[in-house]
């Protein structure tokens, strides 16, 4: 068997891409890679084990009842943070407010980080794929003292990194730093995340479309027309319609488009009108994998990452995938 490169290696490697590099980024991925795998051993005993399964019994800003796994998940990623010495504050879904570190030591650290700990919490008690999500940011605001809003609302354009968790049949670390896109394997044996998927590409278009179609009758009727039209309908030389598949874990569904190619699509509803996704923990970090893999992420509108967000948990209608499949879904959008 040939020999694998290991997460860190690899990081460690690319290092030399960027010229004047002082070694925190990598290490802040490090350590993300870290508390990952201990969510990770979390999620694999959660069906043995009370205290990790169930409800919290609070809700979170939004609104949205909490799951243990959430909170745990939130506490692993931020303790590793805040111990770190890169990161000088987080913002993270479960959170009502940003948090800037009290510490000297890490408000000597450049970066913040913003992060769904745990994406797709209604699939956490029912054994189905989830996922976190993180994205990280040059601070604005001078080393040595404490993080400020302003760090935490930068445009998706901004990031210096990005990328997702995937707890799903296997454990998975997919991430950006803007030189293309690479996902790394869990090796349970070892205990190691491993080089997996390098440099991945999002296929230009996919048969695979990702939609909560419950919500079709209280969608934009430009939605109903792109489904009807383009996903449900035979298209000349295919032999069937497209296949839908809703897994309702963005990171999931994501990542099934990014090997396969496909759309996912949680658009403006009357219900909600700006959508249901987060814009800084959830839309701007995938958005940034996929357009460095060759898809597309808007609003149905505009690109993502060219938002300028004006609150921490800014929600924002939201088109990601396959680039043909996205430029097809904003036509029928804008008749
Ligand atoms: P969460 O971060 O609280 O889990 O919410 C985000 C999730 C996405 O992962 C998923 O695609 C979507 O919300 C599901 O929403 P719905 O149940 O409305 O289809
Ligand atoms: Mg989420």
């Amino acid at each position: 068997m040939a020999k694998l490169t290991t997460l860190h290696e690899f990081i460690m490697d690319k290092q030399a891409d960027f010229p004047y590099a002082s070694g925190e980024l990598s290490r802040l991925l490090s350590d993300i890679a870290i508390a990952s795998k201990v969510v990770s051993n979390d999620v694999r005993r959660a069906g043995l084990m009370n205290d990790i399964l169930g409800k919290q019994g609070n809700t979170n800003v939004q609104g949205e009842e909490q799951q243990k796994l959430d909170v745990i998940a939130d506490k692993a990623f931020i303790s590793v943070f805040k111990t770190g010495g890169e990161v000088c504050g987080i913002a993270s879904e479960e959170n009502d407010e940003f948090m800037p570190f009290e510490s000297e030591f890490s408000q000597a650290g450049k970066y913040v980080v913003l992060f769904d700990p745990l994406d797709g919490s209604s699939n956490i008690d029912v054994n189905v794929s989830i996922g976190t999500i993180f994205s990280i940011y040059r601070r604005i605001s001078p080393k040595g003292t404490p993080a400020t809003k302003e760090d935490m609302l930068q445009e998706g354009d901004k990031q210096i990194a990005a990328g997702y968790v995937l707890y799903g049949s296997s454990t998975m670390l997919v991430y950006t730093t803007g030189k293309g896109v690479n996902g790394f394997t869990l090796d349970p044996y070892i205990g190691e995340f491993c080089l997996s998927h390098s440099n991945m590409k999002m296929p230009e278009t996919g048969r695979t479309y990702a939609m909560n179609e419950g919500n079709i009758s209280i969608c934009d009727p430009g939605i109903k027309e792109y489904i009807e039209t383009y996903c449900q309908q035979t298209q000349p030389g295919q032999p069937r319609p497209y296949s839908g598949r809703y897994i309702g874990s963005l990171v999931a569904d994501f990542h099934r488009n990014l090997i396969k190619g496909g759309i996912y699509i949680y658009p403006s509803t009357t219900v909600d009108p700006e959508g249901r996704l987060r814009l800084l923990y959830e839309c701007n970090p995938l958005a940034y994998i996929a357009e460095q893999a060759g898809g597309l992420a808007t609003t149905g509108h505009e690109r993502v990452m060219g938002i300028k967000p004006t609150e921490l948990h800014e929600r924002v209608p939201f088109f990601i995938g396959s680039k043909t499949m996205v430029e097809q879904a904003m036509n029928c959008l804008k008749k």
